[in-house]
């Protein structure tokens, strides 16, 4: 019996063993398998579920990919401007600041003596220091444009990407020179990425193709999976580029933007811009931004769909990008180029997020240097061309506000049409109901008139106006006896709009409190449309004009010819006020009008 027991073990952990090394190499075999397919799968648009369900988990193994070496030996740098502190340039070296800031439209001389390779604060959300990432990314090509950039604001770029890099990852950086006149543009350039920065070649365009065939040119060159298009005055931060790739392994129909951080046109101090927010335009197609949704506060540090790319710096997979065309070369030398990829992006089956967890500093001039290149309304002909491929009947509210536009010959659009039928592509309507679905709220293609007009008649003391004229310190706005009685000059004419603000009559001026004590005073401050200091409400029954979020009532002091905002009180006579012409149709409809 006893040996019986023996043996019987013995057969049991043989079987037991064998089983083991079994499932042993076949996960080896699997795995290895699975480094030559990771591509593939990844990139193929939503990969059969049930396949991708059987595919071992290592598929799905994710890992650290901080380089925590590196982090160690950035976080003891110190020197001018490391970690992102503001900078300044000592008395003796402001030799070159002005003709380098002509020519740059920052300070140029400041960044020759910032290192290449300095530290940038990680100011990523906390919950990115520990996320993990998909371990087989795709390859990437990073593609930066340039024309005329500066020597070290150029190099910085290309050595920051190349240190905060996996190197197993990043196959190349190519720079499309266009047409630069910089004498190190050309050999000194070539010479110095050949001998320091290996993985960088620049290509050199014959003549000047501006910034989105420059573009274009690049990506024809690259070879990886993936290309990422950065400006040519920009810093990579931390850990940037998995954030970037995931969301592109997982379905190669996704574009995927960092978050663009400010790297300030005089010191070069890097720091944020905000936390995020959803892209977007208005009609008159300047680029603006919308709210986060509810559900992306929730999950800080994941990528969150936003409708519009802000334009320079971008990942997307290479086989979707020449899917889409690319861009339309039609387009001239910049402008519109970001609606028309982001339009078809989402039009045409993919989708783009933002990733919180990836973060690149850009460079904002403080002006642009480049002369214009004299080509006419260039920028009005590519809007043009975008709204007409792509907008449907929408097109009619830009050209409604730019009626020029109808003017411009667009050039040959067959190509772009065919393609937009060839991949059956979703009407712009769809865009806007789906995915820019509040965008109207904020931004109405067909502009509410205002819910009211005219003079602002005190009742209390009915000879006095709201007087936007005579302003006192601080832009302070006052009272004075109505113009309509006196004949005098005054600004009395205002316009209650439907941005639920108080606008001298045709200006962008706003009346402002910010100032929470009793009496605060009301000034005059450049229209935000965010309601919360610049926010009143008429009540047409009581006749206040209630200010902000807190109640208060407008009011004034007809001795001191004060205006400003106290405690409601329905005994008040001087806080009861008289809008000239009221549309009593639109305010019945308050709630309803410019919420977003
Ligand atoms: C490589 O970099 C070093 C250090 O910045 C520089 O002195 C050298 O000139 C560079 N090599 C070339 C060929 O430009
Ligand atoms: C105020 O503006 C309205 C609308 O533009 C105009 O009709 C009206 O004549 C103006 N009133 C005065 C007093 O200027
Ligand atoms: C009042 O507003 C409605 C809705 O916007 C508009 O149709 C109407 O013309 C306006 N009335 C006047 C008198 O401006
Ligand atoms: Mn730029």
């Amino acid at each position: 019996m006893k040996r019986n027991t023996k043996s019987l073990l013995k057969f049991f952990l043989l079987s037991a063993v064998t089983v083991l090394i079994t499932v042993l190499i076949f996960r080896i075999f699997k795995s290895v398998n699975y480094v030559e397919q990771a591509h593939l799968v990844g990139l193929i648009h939503g990969a059969q579920p049930e396949e991708s369900q059987h595919v071992n988990h290592i598929d799905n193994e994710k890992i650290d990919w901080h380089d925590l070496e590196r982090i160690r030996r950035d976080a003891l740098r110190k020197g001018l401007g490391e970690q992102g502190a503001p900078a300044y340039l000592s008395p003796t070296e402001m030799k070159n600041y002005d003709e380098l800031y002509k020519v740059n439209g920052f300070n140029a001389a400041l960044s020759d003596k910032i290192a290449l390779d300095r530290a940038v604060p990680d100011i990523r959300h906390r919950g990115c220091k520990t996320k993990k990432y998909l371990k087989n990314l795709p390859s990437v090509s990073v593609i930066v444009p340039f024309h005329n950039e500066h020597w070290t604001t150029l190099l910085r770029t290309v050595v920051s990407v190349i240190n905060r890099s996996p190197p197993q990852i990043l196959k190349e950086i190519i720079l499309v020179d266009d047409a630069s006149t910089k004498p190190f543009s050309r050999k000194p350039l070539d010479d110095y990425l050949a001998a320091n920065l290996t993985k960088s070649r620049v290509i050199h365009l014959p003549e000047r193709s501006g910034l989105i065939r420059a573009r274009l040119a690049g990506a024809r060159e690259a070879t990886s999976d993936v290309l990422i298009f950065l400006d040519s005055h920009t810093e990579a931060n931390i850990n940037w580029l998995p954030p970037l790739l995931e969301p592109i392994a997982q379905d190669y129909k996704t574009c995927v933007c960092p978050f663009i951080d400010v790297i300030q046109f005089e010191t070069f101090q890097y720091r944020s811009q905000d936390e995020g927010a959803r892209g977007a335009f208005d009609w008159e197609f300047f680029y603006k931004r919308l709210p986060l949704l509810a559900e992306d506060l929730k999950h800080p540090t994941e990528p969150f769909k936003s409708p519009i790319m802000a334009g320079g710096l971008f990942a997307i997979s290479r086989k979707f990008f020449w899917e889409l065309g690319g861009y339309d070369e039609g387009l001239d030398i910049w402008g519109g180029e970001q609606y028309e990829l982001s339009f078809k992006i989402w039009q045409c089956g993919g989708q783009m997020v933002d990733a919180p967890c990836s973060r690149v500093g850009h460079i904002y001039r403080k002006f642009s240097p480049f002369p214009n290149p004299g080509k006419g309304d260039f920028v009005g002909r590519n809007y043009r061309r975008v709204a007409e491929v792509w907008m449907d009947e929408y097109a009619q509210y830009l050209y409604k506000r730019r009626p020029h536009y109808k003017q411009i010959d667009p050039g040959d659009l067959t190509e772009q049409k065919a393609l937009r039928e060839r991949l059956k592509c979703k009407p712009f309507k769809w865009f806007m109901e789906h995915i820019a679905f509040d965008l109207p709220l904020k931004y109405p293609p067909i502009e509410p008139g205002d819910f009211g007009t005219g003079e602002i008649r005190n009742l209390g003391a009915p000879e006095f106006c709201v007087d936007a004229m005579f302003k006192g310190k601080d832009q302070v706005v006052g009272i004075a006896e109505c113009v309509s009685d006196t004949k005098k000059v005054g600004e009395q004419n205002f316009s209650l709009t439907w941005h639920k603000d108080i606008r001298p009559k045709g200006k962008s001026m706003c009346l402002d409190v910010s100032d929470p004590n009793d009496k605060a005073d009301v000034v005059l401050f450049p229209c935000h449309g965010m309601k919360g200091n610049q926010y009143w409400k008429y009540d047409v029954e009581k006749q206040w004009f209630v200010h902000g979020g807190n109640m208060r009532c407008l009011d004034c002091d007809p001795g001191q010819k004060r205006l400003y905002v106290r405690a409601c009180d329905m005994d008040s006579k001087t806080q009861k006020w008289r809008l000239e012409n009221v549309n009593l149709t639109m305010i019945s409809n308050w709630d309803n009008i410019g919420v977003a």
